[in-house]
């Protein structure tokens, strides 16, 4: 098949209009289920070998979420799945031809964990304390920033091993002010029911940045996002989300892998060079947002380029 021949994924007008009214657009399927099933098996052997890992092990003793930040940048699948063009060409008809993949996580969720709270997020200052993305101030369009989260199932991801929960329409309003502190503490884990429902926010309790401490999420406006491995969802992280605790088979986990996309006007990690959050601190020296589509005009954010031998860094030029 020649370049020419390939299939544009492109969101159509239809799909942007649902898209913006929503926030969110999915399931769509980017893996066929066997295919993915080959592919996580492939990735999860690749994981424990850190030696091409752009944060040190250290990062692993503490903090949960930190430590498996970035792990595109040295495990070839997952370089791959963030450039895939079925997740690409669609980021790229919501935010421009331009595109930064600047931050990829993984979120599991195994037997007995918690559902993850409820939140919203703008500039991802909710834990670090500092803003980690800052849209141009003139940007009139987005009133308060954000990231496209691409959050792809690479297990089935059901209602009882905790799938994602979603409110239609929520991302235009922030119901919670990232510049409010919240305290660490990991003995809160799998500790706290809110309304009925086991859920807390890796060592942190969302509430703590709600505007009005004393507003509650409407959960009837929420629904569980059921879905395949090899599918994924595409929302804005201003989009009230959360997950439901897992409270399935003993055999059963979830893992969620999810890709952040900005523009390239977008400056990442603004005034930083390290992240200390979730209980863990790692240094940005190593670190480089990748160019998915499009051209970096700005020249405002280190970015990663691919080499034979690894990845190597243009120097930042503001
Ligand atoms: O998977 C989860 O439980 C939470 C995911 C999430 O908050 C995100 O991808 O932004
Ligand atoms: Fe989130």
């Amino acid at each position: 098949m020649t370049i020419s021949q390939e299939t544009d994924y492109r969101l159509s007008a239809e799909e942007l209009a649902r898209f913006e009214r929503d926030g969110f657009i999915g399931p769509i399927k980017i893996f066929e289920p066997e295919e993915m099933t080959e592919r996580w098996k492939s990735i999860r052997r690749q994981l424990p070998d850190r030696s091409l890992a752009i944060y040190p092990d250290d990062a692993l003793s503490s903090g949960t979420n930190i430590s498996n930040y970035d792990r595109h940048l040295d495990v070839d699948l997952l370089s791959e799945h963030i450039m895939n063009r079925r997740i690409v060409d669609r980021v790229a008809s919501i935010l421009g031809p331009d595109v930064l993949c600047w931050r990829t996580e993984f979120f599991p969720k195994y037997p007995g964990d918690e559902g993850t709270d409820w939140h919203q997020a703008a500039t991802f200052a909710n834990a670090s304390k500092k803003p980690q993305i800052m849209w141009p101030a003139e940007d009139s369009e987005i009133p308060f920033g954000g990231t496209i989260t691409v959050w792809t199932a690479f297990t089935d991801s059901t209602k009882e091993n905790g799938c994602l929960q979603l409110m239609p329409g929520t991302h235009r309003e922030m119901n919670y002010d990232e510049s409010k502190a919240m305290d660490y503490d990991p003995e809160a884990i799998n500790s706290r029911e809110k309304e009925g429902v086991k859920r807390g926010f890796f060592g942190y309790d969302y509430r703590q940045l709600q505007k009005d401490p004393n507003w509650k999420p409407d959960e009837s406006q929420a629904f569980p996002l059921v879905m395949k491995r090899g599918e994924c969802v595409i929302f804005w992280s201003t989009l009230m989300h959360a997950s439901l605790p897992h409270t399935g088979s003993r055999k059963d986990y979830r893992m969620g892998f999810a890709a952040r996309y900005v523009p390239t006007k977008v400056k990442i990690y603004p005034d930083t060079d390290q992240v200390a959050e979730y209980g863990g601190g790692i240094t940005l020296d190593n670190y480089g947002a990748v160019l998915v589509s499009g051209e970096d005009t700005y020249g405002i954010n280190t970015i990663a380029t691919y080499s034979r031998r690894g990845y190597a860094f243009t120097p930042r030029r503001w």
